[in-house]
């Protein structure tokens, strides 16, 4: 069993999720490598402490460069606001390590390709936080579409809305010099990176942004909410809207999905279930399964069907194959090429805004 000696950069939301989601794909010890939570970083002293203390870290640390540049340490993980991802995975993956960062996985389409073009000449692995597709539900949603069981795709229509913009203060997330890609990188991208997933790359985009009034004080220069349309490479058409201040919405990410043999829906606040129809089976019984995710689909914790899936076992999910791809050397998924790939779609509907056009999603540089 080979050790995993992990260092986590940020200690904020995420990095308590990632902290937690480390429990749980530690625990998973058949898979060959013994994960040591070495060093929790944070600018503030007393916040690292604290993580280290209640997150179960060995250590805490404020200097991101001294851990990185230290021998013992395998992987780095990257919590921090978006602006210092680049920074850091660069330094990191210079340093030999493997990286996980989160999502978006920069501001800049540019700067996330010279990321991809790092971590593949030097051969590290690099993972990126998309932990939505890291569901039961949604794995099993994928298989359907893979293996052809509901047919051609012909439309998606998705969204992710919360009320979180009405509440408190967005701190880093409200400046584009910090923020970047405002609430289309932030929550945008994961519709994105689900949207491709299950249908494969988007062409090209036709969108509109939008920004509200600031609720708390303090002025804000980036986008709240969104919505715009998508053509598929295979052809599927996409309709997509995000927002930040939907009332009353909890972090909900939802989807319907037409093919030509069937449909598939799913609403994360419901996350243990998938609803499947499969037109073969047409008779006056048809109309949707309601599939409860159990032991018998892929990323559940437990063996027991009604135990039900959380937040934190998608991230556990997510980071066990991460670690699974470190112990193995074998490619992780999704990749920094991947993320790069999501950020040029943002950047192509934040185009698609300011032209009033139908935009190209533009090919990789490399
Ligand atoms: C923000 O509003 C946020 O915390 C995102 O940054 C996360 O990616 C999302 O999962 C929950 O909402």
């Amino acid at each position: 069993v080979k050790d995993i000696r992990v260092a986590l950069i940020g200690g904020g939301f995420m990095g308590k999720a990632h902290s937690l989601a480390y429990d749980l794909a530690a625990s998973r010890s058949h898979l060959g490598y013994r994960l040591i939570k070495d060093t929790v970083v944070d600018v503030d002293p007393d916040a690292a402490a604290t993580a280290a203390l209640e997150l179960g870290w060995q250590q805490s640390s404020t200097d991101w460069r001294a851990t990185i540049a230290r021998d013992d340490i395998d992987v780095i993980d990257i919590c921090t606001p978006p602006q210092f991802h680049a920074e850091i995975a660069l330094a990191a993956l210079r340093a030999g390590k493997d990286v996980f960062c989160e999502k978006p996985i920069t501001n800049d389409a540019a700067e996330a390709e010279q990321m991809v073009e790092v971590a593949e000449e030097l051969g590290r692995i690099n993972q990126v936080g998309f932990n939505y597709r890291a569901s039961a539900a949604l794995k099993l949603a994928r298989s359907l579409v893979e293996d052809g069981t509901v047919g051609d795709i012909l439309q998606l229509r998705i969204q992710y809305v919360m009320d979180g913009g009405w509440l408190g203060d967005p701190g880093w997330r409200r400046q584009k010099s910090s923020g970047g890609s405002g609430a289309l990188g932030d929550i945008g991208s994961h519709i994105i990176d689900m949207a491709q997933f299950l249908v494969g790359d988007i062409h090209e985009v036709f969108g509109d942004t939008v920004s509200y009034a600031p609720v708390s004080g303090g002025e804000h220069d980036v986008d709240d909410a969104g919505a715009f349309l998508a053509r598929f490479a295979g052809g599927a058409l996409g309709t997509f809207a995000y927002s930040l201040r939907a009332w009353g919405q909890k972090n909900r990410i939802s989807f319907e999905l037409d093919g030509t043999k069937g449909a598939i829906s799913f609403d994360w606040n419901h996350r243990d279930e998938l609803q499947v129809l499969i037109s073969e089976d047409g008779s006056r019984t048809e109309g949707m399964r309601r599939i409860i995710t159990s032991g018998v689909h892929e990323g559940m914790l437990f063996d027991l069907g009604g135990a039900g899936s959380g937040y934190l076992e998608a991230s556990a999910n997510q980071l066990t194959s991460f670690l699974h791809s470190v112990a193995t050397r074998t490619p992780a998924d999704p990749d920094f090429a991947t993320a790069a790939r999501v950020q040029r779609v943002v950047e192509a509907v934040e185009t698609s805004r300011r032209t009033g056009s139908w935009t190209r999603v533009p090919e990789s540089s490399r």
